[in-house]
């Protein structure tokens, strides 16, 4: 059978990694092994967390709420962060280490300011579309492999997303790092995603 795959490179931005904003512990060592296994794929897209100074997501806009509080932003439960990757910043740059001579697509999510945007697909409404699956689908790509900044949010809303608009999915679990808040959220997000159908490999297996 005809087989088109796409890797799909989360977040792999200044701020996620340990001198940034909000970082993913250990979120740089992701780096050489995405660099080293781009060459295995048809299209490579690469997303980056791309807020305004005022999006909602961000603790400070909401006076009396601290980082790591939830909240309901729009009907929809948000988590507050630290600010991060804010939009022409140094933060939301890709990490330099990361090779992107070679990404077809930069895909940017997050910039709405009332809505946060977890996913490289959807927005965290559920309604509105990236226009990434589309992109997907007119180049016939039917495998996506995630990778990336962090397992347990970004990482893992794109999964879910991506099973569920019909490609098949694999996550490459060497080539991603979690923020680990709530505690256990990594180890409950795999197990999601297992039961999902989400193929999760490590990056030798490709
Ligand atoms: C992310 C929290 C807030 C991520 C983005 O890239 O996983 N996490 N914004
Ligand atoms: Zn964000």
């Amino acid at each position: 059978m005809h087989e088109l795959n796409a890797l799909l490179i989360i977040d792999v931005q200044n701020d996620f990694c340990p001198e940034g904003k909000l970082p993913v512990k250990d979120g740089d060592k992701v780096i050489p092994i995405i660099n080293r296994i781009q060459n295995r794929f048809y299209r490579i897209i690469a997303t980056q967390d791309w807020h305004p100074e005022n999006h909602l997501s961000f603790a400070k806009n909401h006076p009396g709420k601290k980082v790591y509080d939830t909240i309901e932003l729009n009907g929809i439960k948000q988590t507050l962060w630290p600010v991060h990757c804010v939009a022409g910043t140094e933060g939301a740059r890709f990490h330099p280490g990361l090779n992107t001579n070679s990404v077809h697509l930069i895909l940017r999510k997050g910039f709405n300011p009332q809505i946060d945007s977890y996913s490289a697909f959807m927005e965290n409404d559920k309604k509105t579309h990236t226009g990434l699956a589309n992109y997907l689908r007119e180049l016939n790509i039917n495998k996506v492999y995630l990778c990336g900044l962090a397992t347990d949010y970004c990482v893992f809303y794109s999964a879910l997303d991506a099973v569920k608009l019909g490609f098949e999915t694999y996550l490459l679990i060497d080539a991603c790092r979690g923020v680990d808040f709530p505690e256990n959220s990594i180890n409950n997000a795999l197990t999601t995603m297992r039961r999902r159908n989400i193929k999760i490999i490590n990056s030798h297996e490709l």
